[in-house]
């Protein structure tokens, strides 16, 4: 599996084709590039066939998606952290939790990002909405943490993304429990946690983590009010502090777990409101109190807590 999909004259490539405010002929690449005209010709038909949206037009060629991660950038952010050994990033993929899956069955302990998932998927078989422009990714952790401790990475990677979000853009981000982040009370992130363990040895945990950040979110169909950090803002905003500043948090907070609940805590939505929990088979209503130090929600209802 190839950690980053393009050589760097593709990189450069993709570059041009992203600053350049206009159509850009393919004479200006292949100058600019250093290379002929079937050259680019050639590297422009093989990233379309990766799906990168690329347009051509008498004029030359422009790039509907401006938002790529560039592999020194993703290098530089690794270096920075410890717990994850390397990346891997895809245009587009089923999921990164697939791909995560597969890299921690062989025990490897990355980060997967991609631009776009054509199966990302949330909790109980749920969809999950990845067009370009949002922020997709999977840790993957082979650490040996106990399994009754496993319920705290929900509420760590929850934690990690609000305070990111609120460092990085200086917006309001809060928990809701279990697994969302809301900003102005409509969903901006999603976590899906899944493990893989055998009787009580946990084998590895994939956090899945989904922000909306450029990306449109009108959907109507979804379960809870939806919104981006871009139509937060009113402006189009870098991806890359995002998620160095959610990695850091989340490597902080993996190595002090104490301060998970009582962050979770003061960020949540949830506590004091009037609330109806929905499990299986089975609806709770009653105002939520606090959590339980194994993170479970305490709801105070007519019948008791
Ligand atoms: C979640 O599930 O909130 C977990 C989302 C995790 C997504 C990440 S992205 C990277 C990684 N790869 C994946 O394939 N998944 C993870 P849940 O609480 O079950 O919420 C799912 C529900 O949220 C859906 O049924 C929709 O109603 C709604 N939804 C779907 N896409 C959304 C979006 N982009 N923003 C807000 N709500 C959305």
């Amino acid at each position: 599996m190839k950690k980053y999909p393009f050589t760097t004259v593709e990189e450069n490539l993709i570059k041009l084709l992203r600053d350049s405010p206009d159509v850009i002929s393919g004479e200006k690449i292949a100058q600019s590039l250093g290379i002929s005209r079937v050259a680019v010709w050639k590297k422009i038909q093989k990233l379309k066939k990766e799906n990168i949206p690329i347009y051509a037009c008498k004029r030359g060629y422009s790039l509907s998606n401006k938002m790529i991660f560039f592999k020194a950038e993703l290098d530089n952010m690794i270096k920075n952290i410890s717990l994850f050994e390397d990346y891997y990033y895809f245009y587009e993929t089923s999921s990164t939790m697939e791909i995560a899956k597969e890299l921690a069955e062989k025990g490897k302990r990355v980060i997967v990002i991609a631009e776009k998932q054509t199966q990302g998927r949330g909790r109980l078989g749920r969809k999950w909405e990845s067009q370009e422009g949002g922020l997709w990714f999977t840790l993957s952790l082979t650490n040996s943490i106990p399994l009754k401790h496993v319920f705290l990475l929900t509420y760590l990677s929850a934690v990690a993304t609000a305070l990111a979000i609120r460092d990085t853009y200086q917006l309001p981000a809060k928990v809701k429990w279990p697994n969302d982040v809301l900003l102005h009370e409509r969903k901006v992130a999603g976590i899906l946690l899944e493990i893989k363990a055998e009787v009580d040895l946990l084998l590895y945990t994939l956090i899945g983590i989904g922000v909306n950040v450029n990306n449109k979110v009108t959907h109507k169909e979804f379960l809870y009010p939806a919104i981006s950090i871009s139509e937060a803002l009113n402006k189009e905003v870098q991806r890359l502090p995002l998620l160095s500043t959610i990695l850091s948090y989340f490597e902080k907070l993996y190595s002090e777990k104490t301060l998970i609940l009582p962050l979770w805590k003061e960020l949540s939505e949830t506590l004091g409101k009037w609330i109806k929990v929905v499990t299986f088979g089975k609806e709770v209503i009653g105002q939520a109190i606090d959590l339980d130090e194994e993170g479970a929600l305490l709801v105070k209802t007519k019948e008791g807590l």
